[in-house]
């Protein structure tokens, strides 16, 4: 008995600490206005999954394509619209860096080479949590992150 009353009390705790921890936890980070983002490896895959910028401010955001082997770029949009933007994106193809005439797209940098980068800058968009991916061929199913305004 005494045991399970432990055994409960451990649970309770740990409930407590999940409730705590529930949520994405944007306190911790501070708006910036100038941005560095990268790629992970030789993955598809952004090195940061969250970007935190001043709302309605001038971004101005650096994106670091370390891979060796692919060509990324890194584009921003409205919320609820990275899918859409992303198969748009395979449709316009490389000629268009991959980037479709869509609304939806608040700003984009190019189709960046192996070991290059590109550096944008543009207005951040009102406070709010906006997808960002890479449209190259494919990869935005995979390849993206959450840039929060605030
Ligand atoms: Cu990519």
């Amino acid at each position: 008995m005494k045991l399970l009353s432990l055994f409960l009390a451990l649970l309770l705790s740990l409930n407590l600490g999940c409730t705590r921890k529930k949520g994405v936890d944007t306190s911790a980070s501070e708006p910036q206005t100038n941005l560095v983002i990268g790629v992970l490896g030789e993955t598809m895959a952004f090195d940061k999954t969250t970007l935190v910028a001043k709302a309605g401010a001038e971004i101005t955001l650096t994106f670091k394509n370390t891979s060796t082997v692919l060509k990324h770029n890194w584009v921003l949009t409205q919320p609820g619209k990275e899918n859409e933007v992303g198969m748009q994106g395979i449709k316009a193809g490389e000629a268009k860096q991959f980037i479709p005439d869509n609304p939806a797209v608040l700003a984009y940098t190019k189709l960046v080479d192996v070991k290059a980068e590109d550096t944008i800058t543009f207005k951040a968009p009102p406070a709010g949590e906006y997808p960002y991916i890479c449209t190259n061929a494919g990869h935005h199913t995979v390849m993206k992150g959450i840039l929060i305004t605030k």
